[in-house]
Order: structure tokens, then C-alpha cells, then sequence
């Protein structure tokens, strides 16, 4: 009976030992940081290279850099931060290489000192206006100054870029909302463009779409602006951008596909 007990206390303390080892081993891994980043983010990042929002920066904060960047309507990224904390000092080189991914989104990321010896009365007043208590938390503030994102605890890098691209998205789309952008679609066929009946001004900007309903290669030309689509196949589009200046009575167009433009694939585009 003794025997039978002792095994029995024997079993139970391995089982045990197992599941603490098991739990110490998986908490452990959620803490080591992700270094590669997702596919998604690399994805918004590329998003984000023909629309160059400025250099970001990640430094110690000072009230001018701080004051600078809300004035001219920058995302601010806030860390704050306390030099005896083990976590913040893991967090530093994470924090680094989200700033090396987001070179031209003209983040403005600043490290605030709370709670160690490198705190000042305006990093402490920070703080407290955001109501950050602890060390190793991120804030993220709109263009507007508005917190958008605040986090204690540390942060793998694809989050913290996924939370930044967040907002400096919503920016880019209210920016794109406001500017008016003509869209025009242009048909292609053997051998004429149709055109829509769209009134086209000086110094507009224009979206033009070429479709191909036809049967052949073709390609659409304006030489005044030396805009040239690529060669686009039967039943796909393809999207150009333009301005138009602000001296020009009209726009000549054609197809430069063999000899498709002395076969009807020409025009002229009234401008006003
Ligand atoms: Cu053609």
C-alpha cells in the first residue's frame, strides 16, 4: 500500500514538473520577438514607396522635435522608456529596425525617459498627459495629436508596424479623397478609341484607364506629354496618370502599334 502511494506522489510530481517545463517553454517563445516581420507588412510598405511621406526618425525626445512634428501634422510615435528595464532594453533594437522598414512615411518616433535617472519635468508631464505609468509603452498619435494606439508590454516588430501603417494610411486616404481626380476611360478596338464625353480642363489630373475590347495589341500615345501605355493585350486594361498643362488647346492621342494609327486609332482631346 505504502509502495502503491509512493509511486503514486512520484507520477503526480512529474506530471507536474512536465507542465511547468511545457508552460515556461511557450511563454518564453511568445517573448522572443519576431525579427522577419509579416507579409503583410512588407506589403504596405511597398504600398507606400510611390507615396514618399518624408524620412521617418527614431530619437530621445526634446519638446522642439515633439512640438515640430504635431505643427506639421506628423504621426508621432511615443516610446516611453526607463534605462534600468530589461524589457525596454529589448525593445530598443526592435524599435530601431521598425524605423529602418518605415523610411518614407515621415513618422516622427521619439524615446521618453519615465520613472529612471534620464527623466526630466517635461517627459514626466508627457506622461502624465497621455496617462502612461509604467515603462516600455507605446503610444501612437494621429496627425491630429489623438491617440490612436497605446500599449505596455513589449511588441513584436511587424505589430508595431502594422499599428504605425494603420495610421499613416487613414492620412493617405483622406488625402486622396481630397484631391479630384478625373477618371477617363478609354476603349480600344480595330482600329478607333472611343472616348467618353468628359470635359477636360487645364491643369486637371487625370486617371486614364485603357481597355482593350478588341482583338490585337494596342497602346495609346499623347506625345505632347510623352505618355505612353504599355502595350495592352485583348480583353485587359492597363492605368496611366497625368497632368495636363496648363498652355495646351488640345491633346493628340494615337496607337503606335504598326500601322493601327493611319487606320483610325487617332484623335484629338479637346482641352478647356
Ligand atoms: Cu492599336
Amino acid at each position: 500500500m505504502r509502495k502503491f502511494t509512493l509511486i503514486f506522489v512520484l507520477l503526480v510530481l512529474t506530471a507536474s514538473f512536465v507542465v511547468v517545463f511545457l508552460y515556461f517553454a511557450s511563454s518564453k517563445k511568445t517573448l522572443i520577438p519576431n525579427q522577419t516581420g509579416t507579409q503583410t507588412s512588407v506589403e504596405d510598405i511597398q504600398k507606400y514607396n510611390g507615396v514618399d511621406m518624408g524620412p521617418s526618425v527614431y530619437e530621445d525626445y526634446t519638446a522642439e522635435a515633439y512640438d515640430e512634428a504635431l505643427k506639421e501634422g506628423r504621426v508621432v510615435f511615443l516610446y516611453f522608456t526607463a534605462n534600468w528595464c530589461p524589457i525596454c532594453r529589448e525593445q530598443e533594437p526592435i524599435n530601431r529596425e521598425v524605423f529602418e522598414n518605415l523610411s518614407k512615411v515621415g513618422v516622427v518616433g521619439l524615446r521618453v525617459h519615465i520613472l529612471d535617472s534620464e527623466t526630466t519635468d517635461e517627459t514626466e508631464s508627457l506622461a502624465k498627459k497621455f496617462d502612461v505609468n509604467y515603462q516600455h509603452t507605446y503610444v501612437i498619435l494621429d496627425s491630429l495629436g489623438a491617440v490612436n494606439y497605446k500599449y505596455t508590454g513589449p511588441l513584436e516588430k511587424s505589430v508595431i508596424i502594422e499599428k504605425i501603417l494603420d495610421v499613416t494610411k487613414s492620412i493617405q486616404q483622406g488625402e486622396d479623397n481630397k484631391s479630384d481626380v478625373v477618371k477617363i476611360e478609354v476603349v480600344a478596338q480595330e482600329f478607333s478609341f472611343t472616348l467618353p464625353e468628359t470635359e477636360i480642363l487645364q491643369g486637371q489630373e487625370i486617371e486614364l484607364t485603357l481597355k482593350n475590347e478588341g482583338k490585337m495589341i494596342h497602346d495609346l500615345v499623347i506625345d505632347e506629354l510623352g505618355v505612353t501605355t504599355s502595350n495592352v493585350l485583348p480583353g485587359e486594361s492597363v492605368v496611366i496618370n497625368f497632368t495636363v498643362p496648363e498652355n495646351i488647346g488640345s491633346l493628340d492621342y494615337y496607337c503606335s502599334i504598326g500601322n493601327h494609327k493611319f487606320l483610325g486609332m487617332s484623335g484629338s482631346i479637346e482641352v478647356r
